[in-house]
């Protein structure tokens, strides 16, 4: 369901991993996560040969498949990757011609990657001279390689700058626009791609169409409401243009004005009431707050097929709510796959007991506030409807008002088509035979026009349009600093030679060399992202172009606080030496609502003295996320009945710490929490691991006696977020989750 955690999509997809001549992973386990799809990374060794490379803090499940393996210091991959464009650009293994027509900005990577020389890079990030070179040999010289990352990169107070490096590492090789190559982030929860693209998030409307007043009126508009009426839900029409606040941080949004906690931007309103659709409460940093905010609430509705453990966590005893949720095995509809392609989903029984659809406690609730109607009646616009059907009517819409990324082809009708064929399509290419030849599975988007046959491969000029082919998006002007930003070279096909910019009513005809007609003229919208008219779309298809234009992709991007990403150590770093040299940020005001801080709390104290130990969280293959799920099972809580930590003997033996010991784990926040201590040499002695599957006890303490009867999970233990340190992303706002320190002790 909805969170803020993932970013992107992949550019290519699993299947076309298979093609790939080399494959690095920066902080995935796919062989844990992914396994399923972990298969395709296997088959490209067998079929290539392709070398499989593994940068992680841990020796994985992944890393024991790997060809070379990296033990990085954590928060470090900048560095890293810095590392290998140094000596990438020294030998001269990039793609000049690539960079040249495609990429904006890389004179700047160029210029940083020089200081980052292998004995440099060893030092900052732990992994040898010796072993940084044979990596950077083994992945340029095989082109195409595909890059892969998933949360050790995005979980850090640098992870937007850590998910800008890996794209560039892949242009300076030319590895974009390539079938075997690209940036494949393996994404989280099932459709979570689908969350993110209906943009259940803080700062967007949905398809990333952002908050400004065009935006909210073309919404207003494709929903067939008034825009003053949706303005008049809010306090002020101002607070319609400004972000709210991240999941990671609703809890500042309760506490603000107490002694110590962060201030607030929120109309001098704090948070009073909760109410939670699909997430656990207890994956989220900082459990002591989200406690203690829990505590403070007003109201806490949780709607949930398991008892939300938030219910748990809490010491509050009324207005606490539990909505029985149905599964998605209850329900139907489109959920979006990590490459982007969609499927339909059937229902496979009805909502048991008195449990409901997440949809229709939704359409409940807004009757209940008054705006069902409003809320409801986009569905009914296409076809001037009395009634809709759920969940079409509303795939359709979806359909008729997203054109950013390119989803008017997803009609219901399509995407049953697909789940009814899917046996006709092959794996790697995606490409269907007989009655869906000339389609690829799922209709990955951008999917342009309800005759398109949707885009395998983001941003590949070698095919054309109509059959999935692009350039990179023209989204930030036409020229800076003196320098275009349109490619230097056009897409298989294409009527319009090199690059061209987004289209607009304005630039059609001049573009496209065309004349439209009166009638065009009225009818067509201001640009192709709200040109409901369909006209853009139909010419551009015509003339064999994508209708966001084809421009460079930014290496440099002007007006982010790091213009290039740069090393930054984490807000609690093991080096207080190289916090002098690679210093966080200054602390971020209204960052999402709440003040947030970064150089006050490095600067606060040397935290490697009292707290020398990296604390790395993560997964276990058997539970997910929250994991109340999946401890519920009797037979995968069996796997691993207790919440632990993996310890290196050398570290648990010098704290007088056994194998199967019960140990204390301390943050710098002041919390801790009780774990048993399982000997690993998948870690070394300057770092721990521990799981964030685990609920019900908090800070030594056994709260299992809140569990209503008959309910309580087979296996318990404490939330690793409850010692996960303080730090967020400069930009996303994402937890430090993987970049923090911790102090251990024989419980
Ligand atoms: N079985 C199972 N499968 C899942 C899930 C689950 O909970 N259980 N969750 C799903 C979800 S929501 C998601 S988002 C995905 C996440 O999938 P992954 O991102 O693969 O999951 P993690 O285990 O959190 O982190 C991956 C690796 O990052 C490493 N790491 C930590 N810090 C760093 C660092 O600084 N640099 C580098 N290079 N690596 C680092 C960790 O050691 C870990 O091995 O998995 C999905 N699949
Ligand atoms: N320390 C640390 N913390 C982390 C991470 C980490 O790596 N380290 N990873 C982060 C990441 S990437 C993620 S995605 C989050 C995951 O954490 P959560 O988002 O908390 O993930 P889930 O356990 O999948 O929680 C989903 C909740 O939804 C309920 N649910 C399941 N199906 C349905 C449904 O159909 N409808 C409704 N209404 N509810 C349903 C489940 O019972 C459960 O209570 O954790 C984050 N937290
Ligand atoms: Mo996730």
């Amino acid at each position: 369901m909805a969170n803020t955690w993932g970013y992107g999509a992949m550019t290519n997809s699993l299947g076309d991993i298979q093609n790939a001549k080399a494959i690095i992973i920066f902080g995935a386990n796919p062989a844990v996560n992914h396994p399923v799809g972990f298969r395709h990374f296997l088959m490209a060794k067998e079929r290539n040969n392709a070398q499989l490379i593994v940068v992680d803090p841990r020796f994985t499940k992944t890393a024991a498949k790997a060809d070379l393996f990296a033990q990085i210091r954590p928060g470090t991959d900048i560095p890293f990757m810095y590392g290998m464009l140094h000596i990438i650009f020294k030998n001269g293994w990039h793609k000049k011609d690539f960079i040249d027509q495609r990429v904006y900005g890389m004179e700047d990577v160029m210029k940083e990657a020089k200081k980052w020389t292998p004995s440099l890079t060893a030092n900052v990030t732990g992994v040898s001279e010796d072993l940084l070179i044979q990596i950077t040999r083994a992945y340029a010289k095989s082109t195409p390689g595909t890059l892969i990352w998933a949360m050790g990169l995005t979980q850090h107070s640098i992870g937007s700058s850590n998910t800008r490096m890996a794209p560039i590492l892949q242009l300076a090789l030319g590895n974009m626009g390539e079938e075997g190559g690209g940036c494949n982030i393996l994404r989280g929860h099932d459709n979570v791609q689908g969350a993110t693209d209906m943009c259940c998030l803080s700062h967007t409307l949905p398809g990333y169409y952002g908050l400004s007043a065009g935006s909210w009126k073309y919404f207003a508009k494709s929903w067939g409401v008034d825009y003053e009426w949706l303005a008049g839900r809010f306090k002020d029409k101002k607070w319609m243009s400004k972000k709210g606040f991240t999941l990671a941080r609703w809890y500042a949004g309760v506490l603000a004005g107490k002694a110590g906690e962060d201030k607030i931007h929120n109309g001098g309103t704090n948070l009073k009431a909760l109410f939670v659709m699909g997430n656990g409460i207890t994956s989220i940093s900082q459990q002591a707050k989200v406690k203690e905010a829990l505590d403070a609430l007003d109201l806490i509705v949780l709607a949930d097929p398991f008892v939300n453990e938030a219910a748990i966590l809490t010491d509050k005893k009324d207005d606490v709510f539990i909505l029985p949720a149905a599964t998605q095995f209850e329900t139907s509809g489109s959920v979006t796959a990590t490459n982007r392609s969609a499927q339909w989903r059937s229902e496979v029984v009805k909502p048991m007991y008195e449990s409901k659809t997440d949809h229709d406690i939704m359409f409940e609730l807004a009757k209940r506030l008054g705006f069902y109607d409003q809320f409801t009646k986009g569905m009914l616009i296409k076809e001037n409807k009395k009634s809709f059907k759920f969940p079409e009517d509303a795939t359709d819409e979806i359909a008729r008002i997203i054109k950013t990324i390119g989803l008017t082809g997803w009609t219901s009708k399509r995407l049953k088509k697909h789940q009814e064929n899917w046996h006709l399509f092959d794996q790697v290419s995606m490409r269907g035979i007989g009655p869906m030849k000339g389609e690829y599975y799922g209709l990955p988007w951008p999917c342009w026009t309800e005759s398109h046959c949707g885009s395998p491969v983001l941003y590949d000029v070698h095919r054309p349009v109509k059959e999935g082919g692009m350039g990179f998006r023209n989204r930030f002007g036409l020229v800076h600093d003196g320098v275009s930003q349109l490619a230097g070279v056009g897409i298989k096909d294409a009527k319009v030679e090199g690059g061209y910019p987004e289209i607009t009513a304005k630039n059609i005809e001049k573009v496209l060399g065309i004349k439209l007609s009166e009638d065009e003229k009225k009818k067509i919208g201001k640009n192709w992202k709200v040109d409901t008219s369909g006209i853009i779309a139909a010419k551009c298809m015509e003339f064999g172009i994508a209708p966001y234009g084809n421009a460079k992709a930014r290496a440099k991007v002007w007006t982010f606080p790091d213009q290039i990403p740069m090393h930054r150590e984490p807000l609690h770093s093991p080096r207080e030496d190289l916090v002098k040299k690679y210093p966080t940020y200054k602390d971020k005001p209204n960052h999402y609502r709440v003040d947030t801080r970064y150089a006050s709390v490095q600067n606060k104290e040397d935290w490697s003295k009292k707290f020398p130990i990296n604390l790395v969280t993560g997964r276990l293959v058997n539970l997910n996320g929250a994991g109340v799920e999946n401890r519920a099972s009797k037979y995968l809580a069996a796997l691993t009945p207790e919440m632990f930590c993996d310890i290196n003997p050398n570290l648990a033996a010098n704290h007088g710490i056994r194998d199967g010991d019960m140990m204390w784990i301390h943050s710098p926040e002041g919390t801790k929490i009780k774990v048993k201590a399982h000997y690993s040499y998948s870690v070394g002695e300057d770092r721990v691991f521990i799981p964030f599957h685990f609920a019900g006890f908090f800070q030594g303490e056994d709260r299992t006696g809140n569990y209503p009867e008959g309910t309580k999970p087979y296996a318990v233990g404490e939330s690793a977020n409850t010692v996960t340190n303080y730090g967020y992303d400069i930009i996303t706002q994402i937890p430090e989750t993987k970049g923090g320190l911790c102090r251990v002790e024989k419980a």
